[in-house]
């Protein structure tokens, strides 16, 4: 058969020079007589290490609940109205994917990265929100447009249920949940978002699971690969309304009813 041009780039993540594709070193039939899952595959990708299962269906769950929120959110907007305006696919997807930022969805690594800090540090809750007020910068991971101190996110309250069950530690977690006492004292709205569960939690299992050292740990809070949990799970709805907004069946009439009632008014996409 044909041989590839010699590469110029070496990865230490896939190697496709052997009978089979490997991630971080497995080979794909394992992955597949194993029973591996997306988790796993994630952080094989993602972490080049087999996760204990505990974590990789955390990942799986973070996937899941962040799949989609409707369509009133940034990503959901532009996806529709790229579609509508009868771009392809690829097009509408990158159009939303392109809204998830420190305000939507991208507040995940920063909410990992202040509350480790503070945490770390032993600031009390009212030290770091202050400490943070006087530096101009919102709390990441704190506060929703529509979710509210009597109108919970229900995702917040999965994956803390999942990690008091499975994870041997939520010490972040806790912490998080704390400074979500205190923001809540000053707004009815600043409830922890699900950025920052996933973030305080993402701490916890890099803590709690014994597969990463100190260095390590705090390189992917340095580098970043939080926020890409919730660019992939978004990607899965994206990709939903993107197929079906070009017939405009992506505004349910219920939601957008629901939630222009919520927020008091939202964009029409029609
Ligand atoms: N204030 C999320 O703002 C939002 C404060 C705060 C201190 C805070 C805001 C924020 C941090 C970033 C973050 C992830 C923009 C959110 C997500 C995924 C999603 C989305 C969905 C999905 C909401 C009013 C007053 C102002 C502010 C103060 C607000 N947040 N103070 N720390 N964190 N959070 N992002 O309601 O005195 O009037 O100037 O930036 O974690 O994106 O479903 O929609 O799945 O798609 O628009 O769930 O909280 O309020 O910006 O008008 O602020 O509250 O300083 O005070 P709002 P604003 P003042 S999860």
């Amino acid at each position: 058969g044909k041989v590839r041009a010699p590469t110029h780039i070496i990865s230490t993540i896939s190697d496709d020079r052997g009978e089979e594709p490997c991630y971080a070193g497995v080979p794909m039939s394992t992955i597949i007589q194993h029973g591996y899952g997306v988790g796993d595959v994630i952080s094989l990708l993602w972490f080049k290490r087999s996760l204990p299962r505990y974590c990789t269906q955390f990942i799986e769950i973070c996937i899941m609940l962040c799949a989609d929120h409707g369509p009133c959110v940034s990503g959901a907007h532009n996806t529709i109205v790229t579609a509508r305006a009868g771009k392809d696919l690829v097009s509408s997807l990158v159009s939303g994917l392109l809204t998830i930022g420190p305000r939507f969805g991208g507040a995940i690594d920063d909410a990992a990265r202040y509350f480790k800090d503070a945490c770390d540090k032993g600031l009390t809750p009212y030290e770091f929100v202050e400490g943070m007020k006087k530096k101009g910068i919102r709390v990441p991971g704190i506060g929703h447009r529509i979710k509210s101190r009597d109108n919970r996110d229900k995702r917040v309250q999965l994956l803390q249920q999942y990690a008091h069950t499975h994870f041997p530690s939520v010490k972040y977690m806790e912490y998080a949940v704390q400074v979500e006492t205190y923001t809540l004292s000053k707004a009815n709205n600043l409830v922890l978002n699900v950025d920052g569960a996933i973030g305080s939690l993402f701490l916890d299992l890099l803590a709690g699971s014994g597969m990463f050292s100190k260095q390590e740990i705090d390189e992917i809070v340095e580098i970043g690969y939080l926020n890409g949990l919730f660019v992939l799970a978004r990607s899965i709805g994206l990709i939903g309304i993107s197929s079906d907004g070009t017939t405009g069946n992506a505004m349910d009439a219920a939601e957008r009813v629901g939630r222009e009632a919520e927020r008091g008014g939202c964009p029409s996409v029609q």
